[in-house]
Order: C-alpha cells, then sequence, then structure tokens
C-alpha cells in the first residue's frame, strides 16, 4: 500500500488512529536479500542453555533516577524507566519504590496484621490465617502524589520519560478484601476512618475513610502472581485503588478503627499542597487524570522518516479512561489515539496513535479524558492556585519537542 496516501487525522503528520490496524504500511522493514537469511547462527548449531529454578530477564532493564535523602540510602524512591517498556503491566521487579526509612526485612511467619480501635471483636490474623479468605485480583495502578512534579520547575529539566514519570507502576494484586475483615472485627457505631500503619522503623501511618475501605481497598498478599517483593510491602501491604500511593501502607501491621482522622505527619506536613491563599488541601486521595506519550520520548532518538508507532499510557483515580488525544504540533490540533483491548477501572490504558515524521522539527502531547469527562488539564492550569513548592498530585500535558535529528527532549509548550 502506498503510504503517502494515507488521510491525516491532524496536522504535522498524525494519521488516523485505524492506521495502525492496517497491514502492510511496509516502511520499517528492509527487504529480504539471500544473504539475511542464508546462513545460520551459532545458536542453531548446538542445543542451548539448560534449564534453571529462575529465568533472568533477557535485557538489562533497571530502576532509574534512583534517589534518597542525604545521609540515607532507603528514605527515597526509584522509578519505573517507562520508556522500555510496552503493555499495560510493570515487571514487579521494576515496580517503582517510595519508601521512608528504607525496606524493613520480615519474617512472613512472625509478622501480624491487628485491627482493633473502634470495633466490637479486635482481630489479630497471621498470613496463614488471610490465606483463608477469598482472595480478589485488582489490576490496577499506583502512582506516588510526588509523581511527575519535575514539570513544575520554571525551566523544563533535561530527564527522560522514566525520570520524570515513573513514580507509577500498574499491577495485579492479589488480596483479601477489606469489608470482609472489618465486617468480621464489627464496625462500633460512629467510627468513620482507620489508621494503617506499616512495620518499617517510622511505622509510616496514613487515615483512611472507612468507606474507602469497604468499597474497594485489600490486604495485597501478591503481585502479577507471586508474593508481593519486599520492596512493595512483603508480606502484605494495603492497596487503595486509585488513590495517591503514600496512603497504600507497605507491611501493614495495624489498622486502628477511629471516628476521625489521625492527622499524622504523612497527610499534614507532607501529602498535602497549599493554595496559593495559604490553605493546606487535606486529603487529596484521588489521583487525577493524565497522560504521557512513552514512545518517542527522551533517549529513544528516531531513525528514517517515515510512519513511527506513538505509544503512552493513561490512567485516572476516578475510573475508567474514554479517550486520549495526540498532537503532534504542541497543542494546536489533536488526533484520536487507538486504545489497546484493556481498559480496565483505575488502570493504566496503553494508547497508540500512527505518525508521520518528515524529518521536520515537531512537539508531541497527549491528553486523556476519563468517564467521568474530566479532561487533563495543560502545564498553566495545573499550575494555577498552587503555592510555590507546592508539588503534589501533577497530571499536566507533558511536551516531548522532536528536532530535526530525531532526538526527543522535555519542553514547555
Ligand atoms: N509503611 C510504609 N508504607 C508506605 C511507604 C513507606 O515508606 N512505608 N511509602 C508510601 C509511598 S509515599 C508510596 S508512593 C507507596 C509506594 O509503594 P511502592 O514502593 O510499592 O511503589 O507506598 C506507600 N506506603
Ligand atoms: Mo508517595
Amino acid at each position: 500500500m502506498d503510504s503517502s496516501r494515507l488521510p491525516d487525522a491532524a496536522d504535522n503528520g498524525l494519521l488516523d488512529r485505524r492506521t495502525l490496524l492496517r497491514a502492510g504500511l511496509g516502511s520499517a522493514a528492509a527487504l529480504l536479500t539471500a544473504s539475511a537469511h542464508g546462513t545460520r547462527p551459532d545458536h542453531m548449531r548446538q542445543p542451548g542453555a539448560p534449564m534453571s529454578g529462575t529465568s533472568p530477564p533477557a535485557t538489562e532493564l533497571a530502576r532509574t533516577a534512583i534517589q534518597s535523602q542525604p545521609g540515607t540510602l532507603g528514605s527515597g524512591a526509584s522509578r519505573t524507566p517507562l520508556q522500555h517498556l510496552d503493555g499495560l503491566i510493570t515487571p514487579s521487579r521494576l515496580h517503582f519504590e517510595r519508601h521512608h526509612a528504607g525496606i524493613p526485612t520480615i519474617a512472613a511467619h512472625a509478622h501480624r496484621l491487628v485491627i482493633h480501635g473502634r470495633v466490637k471483636r479486635p482481630l489479630v490474623f497471621d498470613l496463614d490465617a488471610l490465606h483463608r479468605y477469598p482472595i480478589v485480583s485488582r489490576l490496577q495502578f499506583l502512582e506516588c502524589s510526588g509523581n511527575s512534579a519535575a514539570l513544575l520547575t520554571p525551566q523544563p529539566a533535561d530527564m527522560d520519560c522514566g525520570a520524570i514519570h515513573g513514580l507509577i507502576s500498574a499491577s495485579e494484586w492479589g488480596g483479601v478484601p477489606l469489608n470482609i475483615l472489618l465486617d468480621e472485627a464489627g464496625i462500633e457505631p460512629g467510627a468513620t476512618w482507620a489508621v494503617a500503619s506499616g512495620a518499617d522503623a517510622p511505622a509510616m501511618n496514613r487515615s483512611v475513610p472507612l468507606e474507602k475501605l469497604y468499597e474497594d481497598a485489600i490486604v495485597a498478599l501478591y503481585q502479577n502472581g507471586e508474593p508481593l517483593r519486599r520492596a512493595n510491602g512483603y508480606p502484605m501491604r494495603l492497596f487503595l485503588p486509585g488513590w495517591e500511593g503514600n496512603a497504600s501502607v507497605k507491611w501493614l501491621r495495624a489498622l486502628q478503627v477511629t471516628d476521625q482522622p489521625a492527622m499524622s505527619r504523612q497527610e499534614t506536613s507532607k501529602y498535602s499542597d497549599l493554595d496559593v491563599d495559604g490553605n493546606a488541601r487535606l486529603f487529596t486521595f484521588p489521583m487525577g487524570v493524565k497522560s504521557i506519550i512513552t514512545s518517542p520520548s527522551p533517549g529513544l532518538t528516531l531513525g528514517e522518516h517515515g510512519i513511527y508507532q506513538i505509544s503512552g499510557l493513561a490512567w485516572s483515580g476516578a475510573g475508567r479512561i474514554r479517550r486520549v488525544e495526540v498532537s503532534a504540533d504542541g497543542g494546536k490540533t489533536w488526533a484520536e489515539a487507538q486504545l489497546d483491548d484493556h481498559v480496565l477501572d483505575k488502570c493504566l490504558t496503553r494508547f497508540r496513535a500512527a505518525w508521520r515524521w518528515r524529518g521536520a522539527p515537531a512537539v508531541l502531547m497527549s491528553r486523556a479524558t476519563d468517564a467521568t469527562g474530566a479532561v487533563q488539564p495543560d502545564r498553566a492550569a495545573n499550575i494555577e492556585g498552587r503555592a510555590t513548592g507546592s508539588f503534589y498530585h501533577v497530571n499536566a500535558i507533558q511536551a516531548w519537542a522532536i528536532d530535526s535529528h530525531g532526538a526527543a527532549r522535555n519542553v514547555y509548550a
């Protein structure tokens, strides 16, 4: 098929989203020659490697932008290298990490979860006990509300997609629904909150409305089919779909049912933003609607001119993604992206768009809309109303400039 006759869906080369589904664009593959297929490589001349208990990943992908506070090794964050991944699941070994005092080494058999406070029957669960309850699956994202704060710097930072946005990951979380455990403990009249705390050195805690715990929260035991990674909360963590990552307390040790929030450090001094008038926005739990183009992005330089697949991720703490639009001209014109088959509630959704790069500079952007109709804001709108230095819940539209050599960089459009 003659690709030069494909209709544009928006300016600067964006093609109709159905283009990706058509076969035979014929622009990326090299023509087959006899020599390319003729000789057998070494790995076809003898049997391959033996089997082993676990299989190492084929490539050297690693978490990126690993940073800890001065004087510590474990208080900080590491990020998912989003630009090197496809699909919606984050491989567990690359799930981002955010710890306030490192990763505790917990002997699973000795770990207990206590539900106490304003309950009729205070209960204690070990790992074996929890395994006797029904285990449900949540294919959902976890995002730190400090994610993407780099977009607030006055000048665009020279950083790649994972370094700016990599405090987001998605997994299949398996665990026990909290409504079952809370009902068994028996909530006393008047109780409205529970304070969740972890078994790490600061016993990090967050207050969570009982309503959320009843709605869809789980005590997660599994991550992508295997027990949680230690960095992500082994042997058990709270998982609150769609809500800021901080409230999904890892190494969960206690849930104290109360009639008011604890107003702990992590929900007052941290993880709450200031408005320009000086008021703190307390308990901003849900993560906003957001998207990013993961490819092309900084570090993934385009080669020859021709048709490329723009690919990215969209998500919302309010529910499913309804649509994603992409722009190649810095937001002047937009084309509808194609969503992958799995458009799930409070999960990462992969989108793709076909783009003809003619070698001219371009500014690529994506804009997501969720099922409630909420639209991802541009950077100016996202900053408006925030006090200087208030950096949580950044969900602004990201722009990548592509130069005439095909290199991408973070810009403000
Ligand atoms: N006990 C405990 N829970 C915690 C944390 C922590 O340091 N200690 N960090 C929180 C923060 S800020 C985030 S964003 C998520 C990160 O989860 P992850 O490390 O599995 O990605 O865990 C939350 N739960
Ligand atoms: Mo976080």
